[in-house]
């Protein structure tokens, strides 16, 4: 049971063991810690958590993450909680959206789980023609876009009502317009509220990085950085689910085998006669070769585990750790602390 007089907010920005949390009351920021019994029963911290803060400290704003709710959705790259949204951004021209590249956006967005809104931009580039043929296509993929121009502000305003009171994920390849939208969409005043530091203001480009910029009209938009080939690493057997159009066709028919992977199997209900059938198999090619390759790996690993207990001793060898963020002095941690504080001051 949460208390009516407790402080709960959204975490908006993680920088070692410091946290932004935005509180729901009046949207006040608060440089927090983490109640050091969080980390002993190992609840990490992500941005997009549900915090419970404590000790609240008005001026300096600063408090105490006490307790994480339960994860909604809980995404590994970007690190995010609690996204309930993706939007896929490209754009119809310069670069010219190419069917291939969307399709693989598509699946892995698909493969998250969360919910996608596929949204084309540059409309001001192409002719109501080639937007209708898009439009047409795509729909026969199972996506109806919103197609905008940030240049001319076209469609903007329905993207807006859709990533109100959302968390949401914007994603897509380089050039396609995604800063251009988020300057658009988040006046400089309110950037400069999450963009917090120098320090992260580097860091948004990097892969482990993400933080939530709030939107005038309620909402919180994470920018990922531009990747162009999201990688296809899913169960093999899972891959049809990722497309509309197979599951379409799955929850008409059956296949005969309920192992079928859609290729040359007797009786398969997926095979057929629609456009990205051709991706599928591809996309299938290499969902496939990249779990041989994790099987071989495991399997290498399993050996080597035989060949140590055949020698007959218990020999322990040092483990691999992951990479822990590396502490600093006590002097340059301060430093940090305080770079941050005066971050606070200026909001
Ligand atoms: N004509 C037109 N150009 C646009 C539009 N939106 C963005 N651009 C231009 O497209 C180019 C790329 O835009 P960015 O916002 O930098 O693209 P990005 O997706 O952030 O690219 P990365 O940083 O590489 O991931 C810029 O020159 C923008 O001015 C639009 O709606 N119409
Ligand atoms: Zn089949």
């Amino acid at each position: 049971m949460v208390a009516t007089d407790q402080l709960i907010g959204t975490v908006v920005a993680v920088q070692a063991n410091f946290y932004w949390v935005q509180l729901d009351l009046d949207k006040i920021y608060l440089l927090c810690t983490r109640r050091s019994r969080l980390k002993k029963i190992g609840q990490k911290v992500m941005v997009g958590d549900r915090a419970l803060v404590e000790e609240p400290d008005w001026e300096d704003k600063r408090g105490v993450i006490t307790d994480v709710f339960p994860r909604e959705t809980e995404l590994d790259r970007p690190p995010v909680a609690n996204a309930n949204q993706l939007v896929l951004l490209f754009s119809l021209a310069q670069p010219p959206l190419d069917p291939m590249q969307l399709s693989r956006f598509l699946v892995k967005g698909e493969s998250t789980g969360i919910e996608l809104c596929l949204t084309l931009n540059k409309q001001d580039l192409v002719t109501a023609q080639e937007q209708s043929a898009w439009q047409t296509r795509l729909q026969n993929w199972g996506y109806d876009p919103f197609f905008i121009s940030v240049e001319t502000g076209d469609g903007l305003d329905r993207l807006k009502q859709q990533l109100k009171d959302k968390i949401t994920i914007l994603a897509g390849p380089s050039g396609v317009g995604k800063s251009s939208l988020i300057n658009s969409l988040i006046p400089h005043a309110q950037l400069r509220v999450s963009a917090v530091s120098g320090k992260l203001k580097r860091g948004r480009h990097t892969t482990r990085h993400v933080e939530l910029f709030p939107l005038p009209e309620a909402g919180l938009l994470a920018d990922t950085p531009g990747f162009n080939q999201p990688d296809l690493n899913c169960d093999p057997l899972e891959l049809a689910s990722f497309l509309p159009e197979a599951r379409t066709r799955l929850s008409q028919d059956q296949c005969q085998f309920s192992d079928c992977l859609h290729r040359e199997e007797p009786n398969c209900a997926v095979r057929g006669n629609w456009e990205r059938y051709e991706h599928y198999l591809e996309f299938l090619e290499s969902a496939i070769a990249q779990t041989t390759e994790k099987q071989q790996t495991s399997n290498a690993e399993d050996s080597l585990k035989v060949k140590t207990k055949r020698a007959g001793k218990n020999h322990y060898e040092p483990r691999l750790e992951p990479k822990k963020y590396r502490r600093g002095s006590r002097r340059q941690q301060n430093q940090e602390l305080q770079e941050w504080c005066k971050d606070i001051e200026d909001i």
